[in-house]
């Protein structure tokens, strides 16, 4: 297991700004959701902003970034514009798909995010790919893939982490194992907790941090960078976390019985904005955390209206994005 470095200066603030950025989108989205009028199904993040914050801040924007069903923070960390994420929730043209794809397959190919895959483990072979290719074209691109505990059951998790480790491929996967796929927990699908222990058993150089403290990510994913970049091969972070939301949809699992409210309410005293911002404040930084929140959400709630002010595309357009043209 590598060692992050404890000593190395953090921006604070800037991953403070990226975490409520993360968190006040998705509040968003629940605001509006019982409107009927967002139809695509979205998977919520909250709960798990440290993660895409602490890891997102280390790419360039030539970056590659393949993300999952849980896909809006890693879009928004990587650099997405909220209007643009927001049109494709609403199926309008001016979504970063034209409105084609919804909250499960957002693509910004100008942002690395080539397309998202909501085939559970569909990304990490996206992101090794890429990675070959850059490494064919000595492009000095590395690829970040994000994918949750689940993916690491499938199939292609393994074959994927064996070829990224024979080729010494410059590509770092984050597993985000907050503990349940579906309504499954992990104990009841795996004998051993620690998806990291797969990763070094192919050699690859492995990191692994608690999910809610945006600092220790912050520190990891520096390291883990920088070995992807400077030609070392692949890395794996490991971020233990916990999603507050359900699988799906604004509710909280409980209500249906599947998981736990005191589980729930245990990860919620562990709020990785919240616990930063008083770590931030206890060392005496001027955070002025109610003007960044009220700024945030004034942005959001511009970022909203001109979204689903948009038109939807027609139905011209949409024959249109059927074919490619030119063949193969
Ligand atoms: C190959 C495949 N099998 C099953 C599903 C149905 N499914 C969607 S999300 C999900 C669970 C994913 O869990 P995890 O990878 O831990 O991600 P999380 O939702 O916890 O972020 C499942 C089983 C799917 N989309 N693709």
């Amino acid at each position: 297991m590598s060692k992050t470095n404890e000593n190395a200066p953090v921006p604070g603030r800037s991953l403070l700004e990226s975490m409520v950025l993360l968190r006040r989108f998705e509040e968003k989205i629940i605001e509006v959701y019982g409107r009927q009028d967002m139809k695509t199904p979205v998977h919520l993040y909250i709960g798990q902003e440290a993660i895409a914050a602490g890891v997102c801040i280390h790419l360039r924007p030539e970056d590659y970034l393949f993300t999952t069903h849980r896909s809006h923070a890693h879009c928004l960390a990587k650099g997405a514009d909220p209007t643009t994420l927001l049109a494709e929730f609403y199926g309008r043209e001016t979504g970063c798909c034209k409105g084609m794809g919804g909250s499960m397959h957002p693509a910004f190919p100008e942002l690395g995010i080539l397309g998202t895959s909501a085939i559970v483990g569909g990304g990490i072979p996206h992101g090794v790919g890429t990675a070959l290719a850059s490494r064919l074209r000595r492009d000095g691109r590395i690829s970040a893939v994000f994918f949750g505990d689940g993916a690491s059951e499938e199939g292609t998790f393994h074959e994927s982490l064996n070829f990224a480790a024979l080729r010494q491929l410059p590509v770092l996967f984050v597993c985000e194992n907050n503990g349940y796929a579906t309504v499954s927990p992990l104990a009841a699908r795996q004998p051993n907790p620690d998806v990291a222990d797969r990763a070094e058993g192919y050699g690859i150089r492995t990191f692994r941090v608690d999910g809610n403290d945006v600092e220790a990510v912050y520190r990891a994913a520096a390291e883990a960078v920088e070995h992807v970049r400077s030609g070392g091969g692949p890395a794996f972070i490991e971020a233990k976390t916990y999603r507050w939301k359900g699988h799906v949809g604004p509710g909280e699992d409980w209500e249906t019985g599947a998981r736990d409210r005191e589980e729930l309410e245990r990860w919620k005293r562990r709020c990785p904005v919240e616990s930063y911002r008083r770590l931030l404040e206890e060392r005496g930084e001027n955070v002025g955390y109610e003007k960044l929140v009220a700024d945030t959400d004034a942005m959001l709630d511009a970022a909203m209206e001109a979204a689903r002010n948009a038109p939807f595309p027609s139905v011209e357009q949409m024959r249109g994005l059927l074919f490619a043209k030119g063949g193969c």
